[in-house]
């Protein structure tokens, strides 16, 4: 076993045990041992939560402990950013979202912080946002890039209908597009089907992948 491994066990112990100080304590530890903090975000929390969805889905836990570890896991992410890289030079712009319906927003969150440290301006709307308002905002911040985050299978159509609703809006000016969450880790040939530009199956990946869709590149 990892030491990564090891940390992911004890972080997951804590936010099964609801222990907030001891969950952000794995996490401060492990950077003080010197890992980087987007590893400490896919390893350790990410990896934890995956386990807690098992768990959750095996009726092994409550709806009421996967929330606590989740609202944990937020506190942690919230914490974890002060210690992300802070680069002057800006990279591109980029709008990040989730699809309406879609609640599921640690993901896009990690996404978030993942590119702000690699040097993007960011602007993450969050989860749920109606496709109307993500033209809104595309039309206000005018992205290089517009990333799309989707969980459930289920809501891969309102993937489709807003990428088709910004290639028909902004034309020629449209931004490039990136898909990833849940869903595409399950069905990756989803992202050329819809009509994305380019898919990463996590944040690590997605600082890469990102790169390759400013114009320059
Ligand atoms: C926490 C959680 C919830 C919370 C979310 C709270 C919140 N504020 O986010 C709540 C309670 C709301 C919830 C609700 C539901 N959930 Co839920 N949930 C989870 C759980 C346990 C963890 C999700 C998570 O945060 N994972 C950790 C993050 C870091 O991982 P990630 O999302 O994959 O993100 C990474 C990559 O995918 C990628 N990425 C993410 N977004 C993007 C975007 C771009 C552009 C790119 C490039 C990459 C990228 O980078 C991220 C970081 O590396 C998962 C288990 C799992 N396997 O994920 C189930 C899970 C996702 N849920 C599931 C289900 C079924 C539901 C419900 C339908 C349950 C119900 N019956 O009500 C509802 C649906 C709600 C809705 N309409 O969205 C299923 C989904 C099955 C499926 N494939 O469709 C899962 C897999 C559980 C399971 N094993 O059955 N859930």
């Amino acid at each position: 076993m990892t030491e990564n491994t090891s940390d992911r066990d004890l972080y997951l112990e804590a936010i099964l045990a609801g222990q907030s100080r001891s969950a952000l304590d794995v996490a401060l530890g492990a950077v003080a041992k010197g890992m980087d903090v987007r590893d400490i975000y896919v390893d350790i929390l990410q990896e934890a939560l995956y386990e807690v969805g098992r768990l959750w889905e095996t009726n092994r836990i409550s709806v009421s402990t996967e929330h606590l570890a989740t609202a944990i896991t937020q506190l942690v992410v919230s914490n974890l950013y002060e210690w992300l890289p802070r680069p002057e030079k800006v990279l591109g712009r980029f709008v990040l979202t989730g699809v309406e319906g879609e609640l599921h927003q640690v993901g896009g969150h990690m996404v978030s912080d993942a590119l702000e440290s690699d040097g993007w301006d960011v602007k993450f709307l969050g989860a749920n946002v109606p496709a109307a308002d993500v033209l809104t905002a595309i039309a206000d911040f005018h992205p290089d890039v517009l990333g799309i985050s989707c969980t459930l299978l289920a809501n891969l159509p309102k993937v489709s209908f807003l990428i088709g609703a910004v290639r028909k809006t902004f034309q020629a000016s449209a931004p490039r597009i990136v898909v990833g969450g849940g869903a595409f880790r399950a069905a990756p040939e989803k992202a050329a089907e819809l009509g994305a530009d380019a898919w990463a199956p996590d944040m690590r990946a997605v600082i890469g992948v990102a790169r390759t869709l400013l114009p320059s590149s």
